[in-house]
Order: C-alpha cells, then sequence, then structure tokens
C-alpha cells in the first residue's frame, strides 16, 4: 500500500468512525510524540460534553502529531477511544 492509498483509508475510517464528531478549534501547547500525547488549548467539544480547557488527548495515531509544536493553531476531533479520549482527527487551521 503506498503513502497516498493509506491516507486516502485512513481518512475514510476517520470519517466512518467519527461521524459524531465535530471539529474543534484549539491552539497546540505541548507534543510528547514519544508518548503520542498532545496537550490542546481547545474551545468547548459538544459530542465529550466538555467546556473550553486546556488538556491532554492521546493521539490516535502518533503520525498525526508530525509538523506539529506549541502555538499551532489546530482544528481537531476528540472522541471516546477505549475509555481514554482521544484527538481521533487533526488538521492544522490557516
Ligand atoms: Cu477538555
Amino acid at each position: 500500500m503506498n503513502k497516498y492509498s493509506f491516507i486516502a483509508l485512513s481518512t475514510l475510517v476517520t470519517l466512518a468512525s467519527a461521524a459524531q464528531a465535530q471539529s474543534v478549534s484549539g491552539t497546540v501547547k505541548k507534543i510528547d510524540e514519544a508518548q503520542g500525547k498532545i496537550t490542546i488549548d481547545h474551545g468547548p467539544i459538544k459530542n465529550l460534553d466538555m467546556e473550553a480547557m486546556s488538556m491532554v488527548f492521546r493521539a490516535a495515531d502518533t503520525a498525526m502529531l508530525k509538523g506539529l509544536k506549541a502555538g499551532d493553531k489546530i482544528k481537531f476531533d476528540a472522541d471516546r477511544v477505549n475509555g481514554q479520549i482521544a484527538v481521533t482527527k487533526l488538521q492544522k487551521a490557516k
């Protein structure tokens, strides 16, 4: 499987599993690529019944943390995955 079909497949899987999730705006506070964790100062997350706050999320895929740094503005989806709140989808905001 080449890189591009992997991305296309990942996107399809993400769209299917995160149909209820809504894109949330946030600012990256800290990236811990080794632990697969990201600290985000985020706005309200309706599907998790969460107010705006700064907190640590697990990344569903550590690859999504590559190229990110503190201060980056992002749009992301968060959901419960195996009992843990995880970022299921992430993109840099323009
Ligand atoms: Cu939160």
